[in-house]
């Protein structure tokens, strides 16, 4: 990944700039936070671990502080796949690479293996890393600090903020102090962009979230969406196929459904949400393909749209 260039010529000092990291292992509420953050649905999110597989940025403009460049990252654990293990490479890529980090951790869980780990990769960069304790609106009062100090322990960040990602509660402070830390520096992207995902991109995600919310066991981890046609068919009507892939024939058959009810399911709510996203009308086909070990085999990887370094299969 190859970050931008800066000039700091004519910046006026009031304004900040940087890239920040969110890190953290699954289902700690990175992607939530990202979008809280920003405003704006960005990443999709789900109740199952896993779901972030691109280290993708969120970009937050303010006139009078700068601007702010979040580079949410897959959940960091165990990679039992070549497209797990990849994305994983990627997101150790960005924390060498940012100005700053945001190590998420989950206020309603004891700090496991997944949480030391990522503090010892951040150990020498714990100067310029918030830890952000999430989740405590799930708390009851009285157990808000359960294993704040436990996460504490972990390093020794720079500032350490209990939050809740999903009540947007936290999040004013976490910004001024965060804004306080960046260099002087020029808006790095035009102050109305707000991704670098494609439309493309986030529509393939978007449907990628209702296969996540709509399966359970191991559906969700062995699927992958790409689009197939994307016309601008009238000024309000734009015609997109997708095709979700899975591994296996007995995937195949639980995504489609007793009658294809399931796959009508997941493309109703898809729709809507694509709907709102691009502001127009959609006409959604889904189909379902099975291409097998999609997930272990560099070249499909890279058909589906995954970057995988060449030396990423080996060890
Ligand atoms: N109650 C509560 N739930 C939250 C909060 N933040 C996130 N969640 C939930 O936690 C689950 C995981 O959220 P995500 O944002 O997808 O987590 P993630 O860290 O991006 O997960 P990966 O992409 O798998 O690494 C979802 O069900 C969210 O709704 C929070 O502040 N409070
Ligand atoms: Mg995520």
């Amino acid at each position: 990944m190859i970050l931008i260039c800066r000039k700091k010529n004519n910046v006026p000092e009031s304004l900040k700039s940087g890239f920040v990291s969110l890190v953290g292992r699954p289902n700690v509420g990175k992607s939530t936070l990202l979008n809280h953050l920003i405003g704006e649905k960005v990443a999709i999110v789900s109740k199952r671990p896993q779901t972030t597989r691109s280290c993708l940025r969120g970009i937050l403009s303010d006139p009078d502080r700068g601007q702010v460049i979040f580079v949410d990252t897959p959940g960091i654990h165990k990679p039992k796949h070549l497209m797990a293990k990849s994305i994983i490479e990627q997101a150790m890529h960005v924390l060498q690479e940012v100005d700053w980090h945001l190590f998420v951790v989950d206020a309603t869980e004891a700090p496991g293996p997944g949480d030391r780990f990522i503090a010892d990769v951040l150990a020498n960069k714990a100067p310029q890393t918030f830890l952000l304790v999430n989740k405590v609106d799930k708390l009851p009062k009285g157990q808000k600090e359960q294993f704040l100090k436990a996460y504490t322990d972990l390093g020794h960040f720079r500032k350490v903020f209990q939050i809740s990602a999903k009540h947007s509660e936290g999040l004013d402070e976490v910004m001024t102090a965060l804004f306080k830390e960046l260099p002087v520096g020029p808006a790095l992207y035009p102050e109305d962009e707000y991704t670098d995902q494609t439309e493309r991109v986030m529509v393939a995600e978007l449907i990628r979230e209702q296969v996540f919310r709509r399966t359970g066991n191991e559906i969700p981890h062995a699927t992958s969406v790409y689009i197939e046609q994307y016309k601008q068919r009238t000024a309000d009507l734009t015609y997109i196929s997708a095709v979700i892939v899975v591994e296996r024939d007995t995937q195949k058959r639980i995504v489609i459904g007793k009658q294809g009810q399931k796959l009508k399911e997941i493309g109703e709510a898809a729709r809507l949400t694509i709907s709102s996203f691009l502001g127009t009308q959609i006409y959604l086909e889904l189909f379902v393909k099975v291409m097998p070990h999609w997930r272990n085999e560099r070249k499909k990887l890279m058909e589906l749209g995954y970057e995988v370094e060449r030396n990423a299969e080996k060890g």
